[in-house]
């Protein structure tokens, strides 16, 4: 990551309405897309910090749209949130700080696009699942992010990233990488490829399911990594979900499916050694009680049958994904050593297989949550 210059940072957050001097500011560097600061502010001799981060607009054509769809989500969360008396409703929701002419972002003469966020204190995240209970809070806490939103009243949310969870979409993508094979290496992906190709018949599953309205869009977060959850330092529960980008209509199904990747194996997303990487149903069981308790009263029967099936698409679909990247030569996900976005592929792909071994007992166990 280039770490920005904390000159032009100070110049950045001029523009927001944060009135204080700029101490100093870190690179945080959790995620493969955005840019985030983490900036500590002297305001009348107390320390506050926030967080600036640069909106990657290569990824997020429209920042406008990508924007105003941030402000509705949070505010009305917030505004639910302190109407049901919840404690704490400013670390539970993330909140934007407006620039000084009242905009949500602002884009300076370069084309960057920057947003300034409230920093959540007294909460941290994990790259990877500890216990079952973090995979419960983890469940939970996307289950009511999705339930607060059942009820956004106005029109549909924008797309930010159009065809983003459609696999069919994904899969095309990756056939058309195999065969231009820009970045000549295919022929270091042969098993990887294979097995992304044979996965085919999957592929449509739940694009059908919605295409016959057999089970509803929804407003989903998109990006429900385990890292993307919030949870207190004191208590371990779940305070509030972050990287709020990708919220648009989609599936409830693809934000349980990203869960269960990031949450069942015990191994982060790049690991090498394939022999650790598996579901573990304690983690699963505790991951589906978790969702199902907060999100258990509004899903519909269509989508509780497909509960593990997600599991094992979502996988599926980030791992071509990371194939797909690799084959283009690493043009999307930041990747830190040779051959990175191939080893996350691969990952998946194990994740997957284990997901599939034993995807009729954890649609069994969920079913009855
Ligand atoms: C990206 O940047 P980050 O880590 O939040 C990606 C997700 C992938 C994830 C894989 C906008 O998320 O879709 O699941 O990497 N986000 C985007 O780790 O493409
Ligand atoms: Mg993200």
């Amino acid at each position: 990551m280039n770490n920005y210059p904390e000159s032009k940072l100070l110049e950045i957050s001029r523009h927001f309405q944060i009135y204080g001097d700029l101490l100093h500011a870190e690179p945080c560097k959790i995620g493969h897309i955005n840019e985030t600061y983490i900036a500590t502010y002297n305001q009348g001799g107390v320390q506050v910090r926030y967080v600036h981060q640069r909106i990657n607009t290569h990824v997020f054509k429209d920042p406008e749209a990508l924007m105003d769809n941030f402000v509705r989500v949070t505010s009305h969360q917030r505004r639910k949130l302190s109407e049901s008396g919840a404690r704490d409703a400013s670390r539970r929701t993330l909140t934007v700080i407006p620039t000084r002419d009242n905009r949500s972002y602002y884009r300076n003469g370069n084309g960057e696009c920057w947003r300034t966020l409230v920093f959540v204190d007294g909460v941290r995240t994990f790259e990877a699942v500890e216990t079952p209970t973090q995979a419960f809070e983890a469940g939970k806490a996307f289950g009511e992010f999705q339930q607060l939103l059942v009820d956004l009243p106005g029109k549909r949310l924008a797309e930010t990233i159009p065809h983003f969870h459609n696999t069919r979409h994904r899969f095309e993508a990756l056939q058309q990488a195999i065969k231009a094979d820009h970045a000549n290496r295919a022929s270091e992906a042969k098993k990887e490829i294979a097995f992304a190709l044979k996965q085919e018949k999957n592929v449509d599953v739940i694009l059908n399911a919605l295409a016959k309205k057999k089970i509803p869009e929804r407003i989903t977060h998109n990006d429900t990594k385990f890292n993307n959850v919030m949870l207190d330092v004191v208590t371990g529960k779940a305070m509030c979900v972050v990287d709020l980008d990708t919220v648009m209509p989609g599936s409830a199904l693809y934000d349980f499916g990203d869960m269960v990747r990031t949450t069942t194996s015990p191994t982060l997303e790049d690991e090498l050694d394939l022999a650790k990487v598996q579901m573990r149903m304690p983690m699963f069981k505790s991951l589906a009680r978790g969702y199902l308790e907060s999100a258990g009263p509004f899903l519909t029967k269509g989508e509780r049958a497909l509960i593990a099936f997600s599991g094992k698409l979502i996988t599926f679909t980030i791992g071509i994904r990371f194939l797909t990247d690799f084959l283009s030569g690493d043009t999307y996900f930041r990747v830190h050593r040779p051959h990175h976005n191939l080893d996350r592929a691969r990952t998946q792909f194990k994740l997957v297989e284990s997901i599939e071994k034993q995807e009729a007992a954890m649609q069994k166990l969920a079913d009855a949550v």
